[in-house]
């Protein structure tokens, strides 16, 4: 493979400071073989990250940065995609300029990929397709592994229809106020559709506002300040991430409303970071739906597969809770992130 083709001085500049912008027109340097001390040849996988937005992020990208490590045998070119979908197409092709063994993309958005998954495919580079996912021909990577963020949706939708007949309040008028992620993002659209399939079920539901918030709390926050300054009435905030909830719950202690359990506000979010679970408990939070972002572990062993010359599966989906203050106490205490 293409391990014994490593970069030298230039990937090392490259590596951990993220993709330099001012690179991106020079040669690529010489080619050199990298090993450890033990003589074990590196495997070079370039991960481009999506960005900073949320604390879910921060852990998935802990998370590669623990499972490639220099001990296992990893050189891990990791690039800070910066919220930018434009850099992490760019960041793509030089990896594929730098001959790398594996590229591990967390895509923003799902469209813009065809070229450059193409290109990685001509010159032999396997691409595994992470978190999010890309609207390429199968064929063009090699899996991808993630979340069925349809279900995810769906489930929370779910939990809000149980929630109501507990209260007998079936036949009630609805209003739902929607904090959705980034336009054109798997995760939006798998949970967007996802609520809808259940919301669609309920006449006397009205989403009553609908607004991208870009999965942070900034934004979740200012989105939720402009819909309480438009007087909207609501009895129900879904947040397509627990920092955009977070966010909503600024704005609206800002006003004085309350929410969450005994009040007249429903909350629901989607990731049960640890912030979130510590929320339910309270009551303010009134359920989170699991969002697991440790599936570099997923990412490895596909690696570890393919060098072996395995067939692996297209796609791999990790496993997800729902968390209500009924089963949130004891996972509390082992949430890491
Ligand atoms: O829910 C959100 C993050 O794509 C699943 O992106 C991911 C989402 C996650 O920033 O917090």
């Amino acid at each position: 493979m293409k391990r014994f083709l490593l970069w030298g001085l230039a990937v090392l500049f490259l590596s951990g400071c993220g993709y330099r912008e001012e690179q991106k027109n020079e040669k690529p340097p010489i080619v050199r073989a990298e090993t450890l001390d033990t003589g074990t040849v590196l495997i070079t996988v370039g991960f481009i990250q999506t960005g900073k937005e949320s604390d879910w992020r921060d852990a998935n990208t802990n998370d590669f940065l623990q499972t490639f490590t220099r001990e296992k045998g990893y050189n891990l070119i990791y690039i800070d995609g910066n919220s930018d979908p434009e850099r992490q197409v760019k960041a793509a092709y030089d990896l594929i300029a730098q001959n790398v063994d594996y590229i591990i993309i967390d895509p923003i958005v799902e469209d813009g990929w065809e070229d450059v998954f193409m290109e990685a495919k001509e010159k032999g580079i396997p691409v595994i397709v992470s978190d999010r996912q890309v609207n390429v021909n199968a064929s063009h990577y090699a899996c991808w592994v993630g979340s069925d963020f349809y279900k995810e949706g769906q489930n929370a939708a779910k939990w809000l229809e149980d929630y109501l007949e507990e209260k007998g309040r079936e036949k009630e008028e609805i209003k739902i106020v929607l904090l959705e992620g980034t336009d054109g993002a798997t995760a939006t659209r798998g949970r967007t559709e996802g609520l809808y399939s259940v919301i669609d079920r309920h006449p006397n539901w009205k989403v009553v506002a609908k607004e991208f918030g870009n999965f942070t709390q900034g934004e979740g926050a200012q989105v939720m300040e402009g819909i309480l300054n438009q007087k909207i009435a609501f009895d129900v905030v879904i947040a397509e991430n627990d920092n955009m909830m977070f966010g909503a719950m600024n704005a609206m202690d800002q006003q004085g409303i309350v929410y969450g359990n005994g009040t007249d506000i429903i909350t629901i979010s989607f990731d049960a970071l640890h912030e979130a679970l510590a929320k339910v408990i309270k009551g303010e939070l009134m359920v989170t739906v699991e969002c697991n972002p440790l599936i570099a572990g997923l990412s490895e062993k596909a690696i570890l597969d393919l060098e072996k010359g395995r067939r692996i599966e297209k796609v791999h989906f990790v496993q997800e809770t729902v968390f209500t203050q009924e089963n949130t106490v004891l996972h509390l205490m082992e949430r890491k992130y």
